[in-house]
């Protein structure tokens, strides 16, 4: 294909078809041009930096101070660094808004020399929510499985069923929304191509906001991150809030690598895991209320209009799903 990259067993998709191969090799060439650090503030400033350590840590939130960006929680013993105690740790603004006493999360402890510790990859880690999104991995595992070696599902058939988390760390399992439109796509957070991930972004918020022109009901905008390493509940806030996103009915979706593959390759999205990079192709899906996509769009040049055209209207009257 002209692309030096091996796609993981099972994610070449014969579907898809020649406008994928064409979008695979037009956007993996736009997603590497990698900045290698020296571009992209964001990027920069979440680079490891020399001499910074990083360890696993679990505990239960004790009390948030959400001005200061700070949490104090009871950690279990760090292997190798300290035994259990109550301890304080930075967190963004973002970690910090979403904590709440009581709750019990995981995390990276971030020890640089001159700071103070700091939780990094926060995610929720309550034995409910926890429970919840690995059964809706597993279920999602073996619905994949069970589809052979092409699991792509074209248009025309139903989406497949699915639990993660959205931006508020809330688990969001997709059924929820039956009876409402869906239209979905899959971005990371660190894309740096602004014509790949951050061009999706911006055009699912042109569409919201035409579609609410338009009178559209009962739809939900999802974006399903494809680094979920990176992209926790709090980072996902953070790439909302700072576009100023409506997420009344724009969720961000993350949770279990497993999980994300495989919708990855039930959608027909191609994903290469590079380090801190994704090379990626592009889709954009409508799903219609009874959960059977209607409408695709490979790569970043579709229109917003040609989806709120394909959107059903008017108001939807009591058990008229279809
Ligand atoms: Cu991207």
């Amino acid at each position: 294909m002209g692309v030096d990259m091996q796609f993981p067993p099972g994610a070449a998709n014969r579907a898809a078809g020649a406008l994928l191969v064409f979008c695979a090799v037009f956007s993996i060439a736009g997603c590497s041009k990698r900045p290698g650090g020296e571009d992209g503030s964001r990027i920069a400033a979440a680079a490891p930096s020399a001499g910074e350590r990083r360890y696993p840590l679990s505990g239960e939130i004790i009390s948030v101070d959400a001005n200061r960006k700070l949490l104090k929680v009871r950690h279990n013993a760090v292997e190798g660094l300290m035994p259990a105690m109550v301890m304080e740790f930075s967190v963004s603004a973002a970690d910090a808004s979403l904590a709440r006493p009581g709750e019990r999360i995981r995390a990276e402890l971030v020890l640089a020399d001159g700071e103070s510790p700091r939780l990094e990859t926060i995610w929720p880690d309550d034995r409910a929510s926890v429970g919840a999104v690995e059964a809706g991995a597993t279920a999602l595992r073996e619905d994949t499985h069970d589809r052979g070696p092409n699991p792509y599902r074209e248009v025309g058939e139903k989406m497949p069923d699915f639990t993660l988390y959205d931006q508020s760390g809330q688990v969001v399992q997709i059924s929820r929304f039956r009876g409402r439109q869906i239209m979905l796509n899959f971005i990371y957070t660190r894309c740096p191509d602004p014509n790949m991930c951050p061009l999706s972004t911006a055009k699912m918020m042109t569409t919201q906001r035409l579609a609410k022109e338009a009178g559209v009901k009962d739809i939900e905008f999802v974006s399903i991150t494809l680094q979920p390493k990176y992209d926790t509940p709090g980072v996902l806030k953070e790439y909302a809030e700072v576009r100023g996103i409506d997420t009344t009915n724009f969720s961000f979706l993350t949770g279990p690598e497993g999980a994300i593959r495989d919708l990855l390759s039930q959608f027909g999205v191609i994903a290469e895991f590079n380090g801190d990079f994704v090379k990626h192709t592009l889709a954009t899906l409508l799903i219609d209320p009874d959960g059977k996509i209607i409408w695709r769009a490979d790569g970043s040049d579709w229109d917003p209009g040609d989806f709120v055209a394909r959107m059903h209207k008017g108001p939807a009257a009591p058990g008229a799903a279809r």
